[in-house]
């Protein structure tokens, strides 16, 4: 059946709420709002299970529009949906302070589930959504009791499925077949600069069904048919054992003289153009910003729709609750994103008797502490957990016939690791960690970005975290790491100076819910220092040994370099040289500190200051100061032993000591 003048005239709405948004700000992408209306209309007005009263609903369907740059398409769906964004917000689109900037961003204007705009990212926060989803159910549902149970849907473009993030999404997703993923592909042949035929020709619609998709295809005529694409929608639920992906092959700018071009992509349509496809789709020239009464009227049904279907569903959750008042009770903490009572006492604290242990053991061993009372933590790692130790033993693999597992296993995807996780932080009720080399996480480096950017919980843990991993050489050798992570706003980045800094690490990055936080570990065995115990990790930095008289030299360094700063401080004490040792987990955390603190770690009237660190020296300046210096690295490493990498690079005590007291020397003589 074609469409009611209703429908097109709702549709039509939509796309011009749009177009007129991205013509006052004179910038924007109207060419995929004019485009994928129409399909985007099917799936809100037909299928979408969402309250837009209430855009936490936790049992709402999850909407992700992946190609981020068609963001006005969602800012008109949210505002006829009632969510709360007003008109005043779409005529704000794109300027300073608004809740409508260029791409949607997490959080800031309500209903938008993911900060998306990085092609391909949003892509692979679906999958990790429909990971989410399908753990909880698992683990929460009871026959008769369905309490989890949503879709999650994404509108993905030509450049989200060029993007080699989506390779990794997509062959998980498939693996895992997960069902109750939909995707609409805006399949409309054209990109930023150009046609597809001159970048992407490969066959989707076998290359998906080889990735265990199942897909679906709505030609050219019928792509703007409200019910032939609400149809596949319904085809692609009833799917259950496979992600489904509906290709629609669309027309970009539809109705604009610029359609079926890139040039109606990336740029306002201009006054003239503007005009004559309102004329050419029947929509009045003025006045802007026009939404007739009856389309408004009509989307605004979804407010009291979705109140009744959210009153449903709690009232659903209380009779679960009569029934499993326990289970009830812990998913609702979860989520709350409430952690539960006792979690420190859980975690371990380590002795130097224990003897020598690598921060990677350290931090299996405080992961797998806390696992049971944090049901929670989720993750895993990119087929590295015999050597990240990040296995979460005896509570199983998340698998297509295991959905309760709490183990995930990426594989070799640390792109889609990294996105996926931040899709389940997204979701809500789970805390999801990572886990690879630090020295990948350049792959999962967008991901960490965007985390950091929208605020999400996940834990990333990196191993085998400086040159002092050995004989695997310089590929696997960290260097600029480190520097480029602390440069991210907004995350955390802690290097543990042994096991007890490990704990109390893992238990920092568990609390610090409105942010991501990076550990760095060890792959090599470190001893448990004296006075780790109880140290205040929390604050980033801190004196761990104290000069034996005089305060001649501080010693700055972090993770292994901590214990390696011990020993050279006993020769520098040796030579009367009156060396304090910092520990400096952290300097985000030590930038958080009031001045005094970091007057009284680093006091200003001592200039002799050397860093100690086996990575790149970019940003040390700011702590060792102008008269200050570093030991760290400043070329690529080289495969060897261990202790042949230490000697030669430096990361000797007698080399930091012979650095030191040159420094000191040097500084008292100014
Ligand atoms: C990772 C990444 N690379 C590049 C861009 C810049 N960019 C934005 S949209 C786009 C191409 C868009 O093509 P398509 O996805 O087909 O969207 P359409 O033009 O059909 O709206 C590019 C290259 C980006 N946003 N993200
Ligand atoms: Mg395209």
């Amino acid at each position: 059946m074609p469409n009611t003048p209703a429908d097109d005239l709702n549709i039509n709405a939509i796309r011009f709420l749009s177009v007129d948004a991205i013509e006052k700000a004179k910038s924007g992408h109207p060419g995929l709002p004019l485009g994928a209306a129409a399909m985007a209309y099917a799936l809100w007005t037909r299928h979408l299970k969402h309250s837009p009263s209430n855009p936490h609903w936790f049992n709402r369907d999850r909407f992700v529009l992946s190609a981020g740059h068609g963001s006005m398409l969602l800012y008109a769906l949210l505002y006829l949906t009632g969510y709360g964004l007003e008109l005043d917000d779409l005529r704000a689109f794109r300027q300073l302070g608004s809740r409508t900037p260029g791409h949607p961003e997490r959080d800031l204007a309500p209903g938008v589930e993911v900060t998306t705009g990085p092609l391909g990212q949003g892509f692979a926060n679906g999958v990790g959504m429909a990971i989410a989803e399908a753990n909880l159910a698992a683990r929460f549902n009871r026959p008769g009791h369905t309490i989890i149970d949503h879709f999650t849907y994404a509108i993905v473009s030509d450049g989200d499925l060029m993007e080699g993030v989506t390779q990794e999404a997509a062959s998980v997703a498939g693996h895992l077949g997960l069902g109750k993923l939909i995707y609409l592909y805006d399949d409309n042949h054209v990109s930023l600069a150009n046609a597809t035929d001159v970048t992407y020709t490969e066959g989707i619609e076998p290359k998906y069904e080889a990735l265990g998709w199942h897909v679906q295809f709505v030609g050219h005529n019928e792509a703007y048919d409200v019910g032939a694409v609400a149809r596949a929608i319904e085809a692609a639920q009833r799917v259950d054992d496979r992600p489904s992906l509906i290709i629609v092959r669309t027309t970009i700018g539809y109705g604009s003289p610029v359609a079926d071009s890139y040039k109606s992509h990336g740029e306002a349509l201009g006054k003239e153009n503007t005009e004559k496809t309102k004329e050419a789709l029947g929509w009045p020239l003025y006045p802007p910003f026009y939404v007739p009464e009856e389309s408004l009227a009509f989307f605004r049904g979804a407010v009291e729709r979705g109140r009744v279907a959210e009153n449903a569903w709690e009232t659903r959750f209380e009779h679960y609750a009569a029934a499993f008042p326990a289970e009830a009770a812990e998913l609702r903490r979860m989520i709350a994103g409430e952690l539960p009572e006792g979690l420190a006492k859980a975690i371990p604290t380590f002795s130097p008797e224990d003897g020598e242990i690598a921060t990677r053991d350290a931090g299996g061993k405080v992961m797998n502490a806390v696992a049971a009372l944090l049901p929670e933590l989720i993750g895993g790692s990119a087929d590295l957990d015999p050597s990240t130790k990040t296995y979460l033993k005896g509570l199983g693999d998340f698998q297509r016939q295991t959905r309760q597992g709490r183990n995930i296993h990426w594989g070799i995807r640390e792109h889609a690791m990294g996105a996926g996780s931040n899709g389940l932080a997204a979701h809500g009720g789970l805390l999801p960690y990572t886990a690879t080399f630090l020295t990948f996480s350049d792959y999962m480096k967008p991901a960490i970005r965007l985390a950091a950017l929208s605020k999400l919980h996940v834990v990333c843990v990196f191993t085998h975290d400086s040159i002092l991993l050995g004989e695997d050489g310089p590929t696997h050798q960290p260097i600029e790491h480190l520097a480029a992570l602390r440069a991210v706003p907004g995350l955390t980045v802690l290097r543990p100076a042994d096991a007890n800094e490990t704990a109390a690490a893992w238990l920092h990055a568990l609390h610090d819910r409105g942010r991501p936080t990076v550990l760095v570990l060890t792959r090599q065995k470190l001893p448990v220092l004296a006075g780790t115990a109880g140290a205040p990790i929390e604050r980033g930095a801190y004196v761990l040994a104290e000069a034996g008289g005089a305060l001649d030299l501080i010693l700055i360094a972090t993770g292994s370099e901590v214990s390696l700063c011990l020993q050279a401080r006993a020769l520098l004490e040796q030579r009367g040289i009156g060396t304090r040792v910092v520990s400096m987990p952290s300097w985000e955390l030590f930038e958080d500190q009031e001045q005094a603190y970091r007057d009284e770690v680093l006091p200003p009237a001592v200039g002799a200051r050397l860093s100690v660190e086996a990575a790149a020296t970019l940003g040390w300046s700011r702590w060792v100061g102008d008269h200050g210096a570093c030991v760290g690295m400043h070329t690529f490493g080289e495969s060897a032993p261990i202790a042949a990498v230490a000697e030669h690079f430096g990361f000797t005590p007698v080399h930091v000591a012979e650095r030191g007291a040159a420094l000191a020397v040097g500084v008292a003589k100014r």
